[in-house]
C-alpha cells in the first residue's frame, strides 16, 4: 500500500470505532442462560422502543376504585377500552410466608393475573417492597443501620435472607404458560435506591453494599432455575449523571434502565417535566452506553388534579424518546384519592382514554398487532 491509501486505511478504522463507541454497546442479555421467550420478550421491547411507549399500570387486574378482585374488571380497561401493554404486580409479604401481599391482594390471584396478562400479550413486571429484616419493620423502616449489609454472606441475617429468596424462587416458578412454559416478566428489585424512604436507599448503606446485595439476589435466584426475568434498575431523584449510575449493579445483572418520578402538587408541573427530562437523559445515555434499553418505571400525579395531564404532561415527555414502557402507579382500593390512572367517572377519564388512543401509545391489543 502507498503511504496516502495507508493513511486512508487508517483513518477509515478510526472512524469504524468512533462510530462504534458513540453508538454504545450492543445489546446483551443479562441472563446467559435466559429461556427462548425472555430473550424474545427482550427483543420486542428494544423494537417496540422505536415504534412507541407501551403504557402500563400497577396492579389493575386486582382492584379498582370502588371493586375488590372482580372477574373482568380492570379500571383502565373500562376507560380505555383495551388492556395496558404491561401490568405490574406486587410482592412485598411473600419473603415472609404471607399469603397476601402489604396490599392485600393474595399471591395466588397474582399468578393468575400474571397469566391473564400474558394471554393478552401484554408484559409483567415485578416490584418487592420486602419487610426490614433487621427491625421487622416494613420497606419503609429505615432504622437498624446498614441492614443491606446483614444480608450479604456472613451476615447475620443471610440464612433469613436466603430463605427469603426461596420463596420468590417458588413463586416466580408458577409463572407458567398453559403449556407449561415459564412466562418471561421483568424484575425490578431495590427499586428507587437513590431516594432516603427505603432501608436499601443510599443513606443507608454504601454503593458496594447495595450492588452486593443486588448481585447475590440474583445469582441466588438464577441458581434455583428462574431464568425467565428481565430485570430492571430503577432510580429516584437523581442530582446528575454520576448519582445515578452510581449503584448500576452490571450488565450481567441489568436489562432495562429507568427511574421512577412523581409529580406533586406542592411541587407542581414544572418541576416533574425538568426532572424527568433529565432522568430521561441519564437513562438514555446509561442504556446507550451499556447496550440496554429505557423505561419510566412508575410515574403519576395522585388523584390526577389535572384533567389534561396524561396528554399534555405525560405525553410529550414519553413520546419520540425511545421509551420502552410507562408504568402508572395503582388505583388503590382502600386508601382514598391514591390513585393515578383513572376510572370511569373521574375527570380525567377522557384524557387518558385519548393518550391510551395514540398510535406510538402501545396498549395490549396494539402489542398483539
Ligand atoms: C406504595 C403505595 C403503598 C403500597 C406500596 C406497594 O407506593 O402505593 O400504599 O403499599 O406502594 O404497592
Amino acid at each position: 500500500m502507498k503511504g496516502s491509501s495507508i493513511t486512508l486505511f487508517l483513518m477509515a478504522i478510526g472512524l469504524v470505532i468512533m462510530l462504534g463507541c458513540t453508538a454504545g454497546r450492543a445489546a446483551v442479555i443479562s441472563d446467559s442462560k435466559a429461556t427462548l421467550e425472555t430473550k424474545q420478550l427482550l427483543k420486542q421491547l428494544h423494537k417496540s422502543a422505536h415504534k412507541g411507549v407501551i403504557l402500563g399500570q400497577q396492579d389493575v387486574l386486582a382492584y379498582g376504585i370502588g371493586w375488590w378482585n372482580q372477574p373482568d374488571r380492570c379500571d383502565f380497561k373500562e376507560v380505555c377500552g383495551d388492556y395496558p401493554g404491561l401490568f405490574g404486580w406486587e410482592i412485598g409479604g411473600l419473603e415472609l410466608g404471607h399469603a397476601r401481599n402489604l396490599d392485600s391482594v393474595l399471591f395466588t390471584d397474582i399468578i393468575r393475573y400474571v397469566k391473564k396478562a400474558y394471554a393478552l400479550g401484554a408484559i409483567n413486571t415485578i416490584s418487592w417492597h420486602l419487610n426490614n429484616p433487621v427491625t421487622k419493620g416494613d420497606s419503609w423502616d429505615t432504622s437498624g443501620g446498614n441492614v443491606v449489609k446483614t444480608l450479604l454472606p456472613d451476615g447475620t441475617n443471610h440464612a433469613l435472607y436466603c430463605q427469603w429468596l426461596d420463596r420468590v424462587a417458588a413463586f416466580f416458578g408458577q409463572f407458567v404458560d398453559d403449556h407449561g412454559r415459564p412466562i418471561p416478566f421483568i424484575f425490578r428489585p431495590f427499586h428507587e435506591l437513590t431516594g432516603d424512604w427505603f432501608w436499601w436507599g443510599s443513606k443507608y448503606c454504601g454503593s458496594t453494599d447495595y450492588v452486593k446485595l443486588w448481585q447475590f439476589s440474583i445469582d441466588y435466584l438464577r441458581a434455583k432455575g428462574v431464568h425467565h426475568m428481565l430485570l430492571a434498575y430503577s432510580t429516584a431523584y437523581c442530582n446528575d449523571y454520576e448519582m445515578f449510575m452510581a449503584r448500576y449493579p452490571g450488565n450481567r445483572y441489568v436489562d432495562i434502565i429507568g427511574f421512577d418520578l412523581y409529580q406533586f402538587k406542592t411541587a407542581g408541573v414544572a418541576d416533574y417535566v425538568r426532572g424527568v427530562e433529565h432522568h430521561t437523559e441519564y437513562a438514555r445515555r446509561a442504556a446507550k452506553e451499556q447496550g440496554k434499553i429505557w423505561a419510566f418505571c412508575e410515574t403519576g400525579y395522585e388523584s390526577v388534579p389535572d384533567e389534561k395531564w396524561f396528554t399534555e404532561t405525560l405525553y410529550p415527555l414519553i413520546s419520540d424518546k425511545n421509551c420502552a414502557y410507562v408504568q402508572l402507579w395503582r388505583n388503590a382500593y382502600n386508601r382514598p384519592n391514591h390513585f393515578y390512572g383513572s376510572y370511569v367517572g373521574h375527570s380525567s377519564a377522557s384524557d387518558l382514554a385519548k393518550l391510551a388512543s395514540f398510535d406510538d401509545v402501545l396498549t395490549a391489543a396494539k402489542l398483539r398487532r
